[in-house]
């Protein structure tokens, strides 16, 4: 069986259940080595919680790539999410051409918002920059907020097959290879991805469950990079991903004190059950 080593560049919110503190446990748990760079520490996420601390690690960054390009260590897959500024763009790229080894993976995740809204942290000069880093992706997953963002599109809460096609090309546009776009609902009731693999569009639809929480965007990439690197197709792992976040937020509904993330530790097994 082949062992596959991954570097995920996220930030850590040190409460809150997102980004590094899901993606590690989660891709760990799907078999991977997981190596992390965290680029920046922050008390909590930036959902809901008022007066966190950030500290921006953007200066370590080439000081741990230069050490590892010494050590010659190398990885299967690099994975981004929540970066702290516009350098740290800059750093993910430097990273991906020194230390991916070669027809490794780029799988990007361009958090910048949801919900028609831009993250506090970010403005449009972000959104410019962060393009880029879409253009050297493998595996792009935009939900349609930061899609219609990188595309300049108008955000739009109801719209038709036309309007998401026409995401998935502008995406394309960019340089972004294969397309995962989440959130995506045509009908009452369900939601769901579209995948576009190999230029081939698919849609996974699955039940709407009614209610948001942070850090399900980052279950989501995480699960799917994990599914992904153990040789799912993106659509599977799309599906893999998606019934978990499902399970995920069924299993913290009923918990109205858990608001700020969703108890995705007790049914890691249900993910890993799908994917082994
Ligand atoms: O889940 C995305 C995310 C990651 N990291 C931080 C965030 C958010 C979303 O708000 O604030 C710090």
């Amino acid at each position: 069986m082949t062992y596959k080593r991954i570097l995920t560049i996220q930030d850590i919110s040190c409460f809150g259940q997102c980004s590094l503190t899901v993606a590690l446990p989660i891709i760990s748990a799907c078999g991977i080595e997981t190596s992390i760079i965290p680029s920046a520490v922050l008390s909590t996420h930036t959902g809901g919680f008022k007066e966190y601390t950030f500290n921006d690690l953007s200066n370590d960054i080439p000081l741990i790539k230069k050490h590892w390009e010494k050590e010659k260590i190398s990885f299967d897959a690099i994975y981004s999410g929540y970066l702290g500024n516009i350098k740290q763009i800059d750093y993910v790229i430097d990273i991906k051409n020194s230390l991916l080894k070669e027809k490794g993976l780029v799988i990007i995740d361009p958090v910048m918002g949801d919900n028609g809204k831009l993250y506090p942290a970010f403005n449009n000069e972000y959104v410019q920059n962060m393009k880029r880093l879409c253009a050297i992706s493998d595996y792009l997953i935009p939900n349609i907020t930061e899609a219609c963002l990188l595309t300049n599109t108008v955000f739009k809460v109801n719209y038709d097959e036309a309007y998401i096609n026409n995401l998935i090309l502008k995406l394309k546009k960019i340089g972004a290879n294969n397309i995962i776009l989440t959130g995506v609902s045509y009908k009452e009731g369900k939601v769901g991805v579209v995948v576009c693999e190999n230029n081939n569009i698919s849609y996974y639809e699955h039940e709407r469950i009614n209610r948001n929480y942070h850090g399900t965007g980052d279950i989501f990439s995480s699960s799917f990079v994990g599914a992904l690197l153990n040789n799912k197709t993106a659509y599977e792992s799309s599906q893999i991903a998606a019934d978990y976040v499902c399970e995920c937020i069924k299993n913290t509904y009923d918990d109205k004190n858990h608001n700020y993330g969703v108890k995705f530790e007790p049914i890691l097994y249900k993910l890993i059950s799908k994917i082994k």
